[in-house]
């Protein structure tokens, strides 16, 4: 399946895609050789990674899911999009059931989630605000920020990154929502576009690929991509029958516990990554 990742890494450098969009599941493909611009010390090509399923629990099928975040008390929240439908719910993981729900208003379309200094923040994708809210999901102050939104995570700091659907991704400061600085994604050199859901582990961003089964980890200081997670075949085909595009990423980095799910599957996997094909 790598060549087909390939493939939709070469193609989709400049298309402006909305991310509502299904897009057919691209394949993961072979670290290319480091291309030309060599700079002083070049980073090693891309590896791929692979994942083995630890634990699968159901996920509502009709979560269009957006931003994905377990609390250190292993509590799920999640977040999802599409207008009139987008909420923010704190989710029984055994069940998949919602135990609370927050919806935003019908015009807004809601995207990623971070969680940072005792504040939820949820991104809209073209409504150019972020929503906060306290634990009990109290609404608190609403930032604005210019261009799209599409994922977020906090780093352990409490900045956050924070994805447009382009290979850039913008640390911003929790308390301003200011930004802080930004850096540019690349793999063996070349840009990385569609990086969408984020979650901090263990000092690199994992960045879901939208329309792709592949989770870049990107290293914060430089933007390289260490590696592409190729999450081919996670979903069965029985269960990928009206299911959109993977999504969602969380990592408890107490219990090194890493989840992942997909917008409209009826599963949710906690999975360990493997440091190799
Ligand atoms: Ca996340």
């Amino acid at each position: 399946m790598r060549w087909f990742l390939a493939l939709w890494l070469a193609g989709c450098a400049a298309a402006p895609t909305p991310p509502l969009a299904s897009a057919p599941l691209p394949p993961v493909s072979p670290a290319a050789s480091p291309t030309a611009t060599a700079t002083a010390t070049p980073a090693p090509p891309a590896e791929t990674w692979s994942y083995e399923v630890v634990q699968r629990y159901p996920h509502d099928p009709q979560a269009f899911t957006q931003g994905l975040w377990m609390d250190p008390k292993d509590q799920l929240w999640e977040t999802t999009g599409l207008r009139k439908q987008s909420t923010l719910r704190k989710v029984d993981l055994e069940s998949g059931k919602f135990q609370v729900i927050h919806r935003l208003p019908d015009d807004e379309f809601g995207e990623g989630l971070a969680f940072s200094r005792g504040t939820y923040f949820w991104l809209t994708w073209d409504s150019h605000l972020c929503h906060t809210y306290d634990a009990q999901l109290k609404p608190l102050k609403t930032f604005k920020y210019e261009g799209e939104g599409w994922g977020l995570c906090s780093d352990p700091s409490g900045d956050l990154w924070m994805s447009n659907g382009s290979d850039k991704l913008v640390l911003r400061d929790p308390t301003s929502f200011q930004v802080k600085r930004e850096i540019s994604v690349t793999r063996n050199g070349e840009p990385v576009p569609r990086l969408n859901e984020l979650e901090w582990v263990e000092g690199q961003i994992y960045a879901n690929l939208y329309g792709s089964p592949a989770v870049a980890v990107v290293d914060p200081d430089g933007g390289n991509v260490r590696a592409l997670i190729d999450f081919t075949g996670l979903l069965s085909n029985a269960d990928s029958q009206n299911a959109d595009v993977l999504n969602g990423i969380a990592y408890q980095s107490a219990s090194k516990k890493l989840w992942v799910t997909g917008k409209k599957w009826p599963k949710l996997f906690q999975v360990k990554i493997r440091q190799g094909p």
